[in-house]
């Protein structure tokens, strides 16, 4: 029998009542949690009459978590949690996501609606770029995939011939890959003389787990001749799949009947209006094993208004836009990493790899940045070469507000990643 999943016609009364029901109901469970014992001891359920009232609740932190390790936040008994991720811990220390049987099949519900949404039937075959273990990325896609029937060839991340390969030999039509891996991929195939859109037949693409502007996106699009699909999540709301964009590429639905949202200005944590960038927090609706309440998740974004041409009435929100901690201050000046490629990525000289470094060489803050430029640009002319870095320098001072350094470098030369790319180097 075909898998569809009714929750995504969900009308806004219906997702306001559920939400409402459903938070009651993860506040009782989270007092289970030894984290949150104490800090809900205030707090009855009978008082919460609307999503909204989930404010009256406490917010957590990162840092709350990394003091719960190993089982602060761990809400059942050991025997029911059935399997451990371990967060990426870009930032800091790891810190340890738990999941019971149900847990771990209601992930997989909301990745399918998703991968549904964007057209997935069970005749597709679906490469799955992401790593596999530890990082949710590729375990979280692999049980959608195969919950819709899809032929999944669990890749992970890395070997990119062999991807190559695999994408050719079995005519893999739809993939899950870290954006900035994509374009190696698109380089890698370049280099052997493929042609993805003649000679691979991927036709969608799910994106995420990293920050990506939509320049790079329809690099993408146009490399593999294929639509790419931006999804969002994070290890401590289970993984990908907790916002994922529709055929419309115009936000990303939140799974309200899995997740409350809430944008919040990250210094009054009052919450902004939609079209306001503010901190995502998110509680989750459904977890057993490792409840969390208003999870600030530092990352930055805003709430598209409106309904959605797609028919789907659970909330939008816009692409990642940065995060509260990876915002630089380069002489005085906020400069977001997603900013520099947004510019970078307007010329089309630019090719797949940059690279931004700060220092403080005499007590003053350089900012430089190193770009490949792409292999049908590449020349020896060292005129054409500093027309064009001037023409980069330029257009990121337009779009920084600041003097940057900026380096040429052949394709290929920068360092890369099959998981997440390190865009930044802070010497300072
Ligand atoms: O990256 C989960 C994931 C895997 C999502 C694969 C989508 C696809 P973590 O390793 O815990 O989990 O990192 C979470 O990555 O807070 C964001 O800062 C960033 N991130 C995730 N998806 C996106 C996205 C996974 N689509 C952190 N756009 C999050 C921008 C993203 N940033």
């Amino acid at each position: 029998m075909r898998y569809s999943d009714e929750a995504v016609d969900l009308t806004r009364d219906e997702i306001t009542q559920m939400q409402t029901r459903l938070l009651r109901e993860t506040v009782e469970r989270a007092r289970g949690a030894p984290a949150y014992a104490d800090r809900l001891a205030g707090v009855s359920t009978a008082d919460i009459r609307s999503p909204e009232d989930v404010r009256n609740l406490p917010l957590t932190t990162k840092q709350q978590l990394r003091e719960g390790q190993p089982e602060g936040f761990l809400a059942v008994p050991k025997s029911e949690v059935v399997r451990m991720h371990y967060s990426s811990g870009t930032t800091g220390l790891a810190t340890a996501v738990y999941h019971t049987r149900d847990d771990l099949y209601r992930w997989s519900q909301v990745v399918a609606r998703g991968m549904l949404a964007a057209g997935v039937t069970e005749n597709d075959v679906f490469q799955n770029m992401m790593g596999y273990g530890l990082f949710t990325g590729g375990l979280g896609f692999h049980y959608a995939s195969e919950l819709i029937g899809c032929m999944t060839i669990p890749a992970s991340s890395g070997n990119t011939e062999r991807q190559i390969h695999l994408m050719r030999n079995f005519g893999s039509t739809v993939l899950h890959i870290i954006p900035s891996y994509a374009l190696r991929v698109l380089h890698v195939c370049e280099q052997q003389g493929i042609d993805p859109r003649e000679d691979l037949s991927v036709r969608v693409i799910f994106v995420g787990g990293e920050p990506h502007s939509e320049q790079l996106r329809r690099r993408i699009e146009e490399g593999f001749g294929a639509k790419v699909y931006n999804c969002y999540g994070l290890s401590e709301m289970c993984g990908p799949g907790v916002a994922m964009e529709c055929v419309e590429q115009h936000g990303l639905h939140v799974r309200e009947d899995h997740y409350l949202l809430e944008i919040l200005d990250p210094d009054t944590l009052e919450p902004v209006p939609p079209g306001e960038p503010g901190e995502v927090v998110l509680t989750t609706l459904r977890r057993e094993a490792m409840p969390l309440i208003r999870y600030r998740t530092r990352d930055i974004a805003h709430v598209i208004d409106g309904v959605c041409p797609c028919g789907s009435e659970h909330v939008r929100i816009s692409r990642i836009e940065g995060r509260t901690d990876d915002m630089l201050v380069v002489r005085g000046v906020n400069v977001y990493p997603i900013q520099v490629e947004r510019a970078l990525l307007d010329i089309d000289e630019v090719g797949s790899n940059y690279l931004i470094t700060i220092d403080r060489p005499a007590d003053l803050d350089r900012m430089t940045v190193a770009v490949e430029l792409s292999p049908e640009v590449f020349t020896d002319d060292m005129r054409a070469l500093n027309a064009l870095r001037e023409r980069i320098c330029r257009r990121l001072h337009t779009e920084l507000d600041i003097g940057v350094d900026v380096q040429l470098h052949e394709p290929g030369e920068l360092p890369v990643s099959d998981g997440k790319a390190v865009r930044v180097i802070d010497r300072r």
